[in-house]
């Protein structure tokens, strides 16, 4: 059973950043599963996308793996042959769990390989995608560095390649934000999240990570060249888009 997520539960005197580091990672799978409403959904049916999508011989990226949860349900699902995975996070914590659960689930019927890189987004190269991956990363990236990488994300895409999309939302009508934050609160504490969990976490997140609207994330993906795109997937203030080439 994953361990249980305990990091905000008692009041702390300073609130620092929020990091993925190891306390963090230690009940990632946890934490992430009680916070993010739809998570599951979200990671089973990014893998079944991802197949549709493939191209063979190509190249899939899931930018900001954490411990790989997208690699491993594109690698489950993807039937194309010659495919690539790239799973890419800055975390060293992070990386280093990946590897091992990556290992674990290794099965010798799955087509697509992964090829887990420690290293912060800006240095990786993207090529030959057929499928770019960013799960609840991008509102982690610094809000001016944004158009330059999905601009660099769409160059890296073939033709008919997609870029899928996951992110927190924020929203411009008061009257909406203020229902599906609420909502989202209300969410966090049927999972067992005190009040004073939920707090102290948005304190710490509140520099770190730094939601958009939908309009600023179409208005974006428009500009980079995006043709076509289409949120799959919304709960509360978390969607999915996807975007294509
Ligand atoms: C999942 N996708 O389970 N370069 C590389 N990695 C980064 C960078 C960067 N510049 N900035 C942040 N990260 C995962 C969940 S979590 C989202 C993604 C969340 C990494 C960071 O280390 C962390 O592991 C991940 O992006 C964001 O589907 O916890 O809300």
């Amino acid at each position: 059973m994953a361990k249980q997520d305990k990091i905000y539960a008692s009041a702390l005197d300073e609130i620092i950043d929020f990091k993925f580091d190891e306390r963090v990672v230690s009940v990632f799978p946890d934490m992430i599963q009680r916070s993010v409403p739809g998570y599951a959904t979200l990671i089973s049916n990014i893998g079944v996308l991802a197949n549709r999508y493939a191209q063979p011989g190509s190249i899939c990226y899931d930018l900001g793996c954490s411990l790989g949860a997208v690699s491993l349900s594109m690698r489950q699902q993807i039937q194309k042959a010659g495919c690539k995975i790239v799973a890419v996070d800055n975390s060293a914590d992070m990386i280093g769990q990946a590897e091992s659960l990556l290992a674990k689930e290794q099965t010798e019927s799955t087509l697509a390989g992964v090829d887990l890189r420690c290293c912060d987004i800006d240095d990786v190269e993207i090529e030959n995608a057929s499928v770019v991956v960013m799960n609840f990363t991008l509102q982690f990236i610094a809000l001016e560095k944004r158009l330059a990488l999905i601009k660099r994300i769409y160059t890296g895409l073939q033709p008919g390649g997609v870029l899928i999309l996951s992110e927190k939302l924020a929203f411009s009508a008061a009257r909406q934000s203020s229902f599906l934050v609420d909502a989202h609160h209300d969410f966090k504490r049927a999972n067992g999240y005190s009040d004073l969990e939920i707090s102290q976490k948005r304190t710490a997140l509140e520099k770190v990570l730094i939601p958009e609207t939908l309009q600023q994330h179409e208005l974006r993906l428009s500009e980079a060249g995006f043709g076509f795109n289409s949120v799959w997937f919304q709960c509360f203030n978390f969607a999915s888009m996807i975007a294509t080439k």
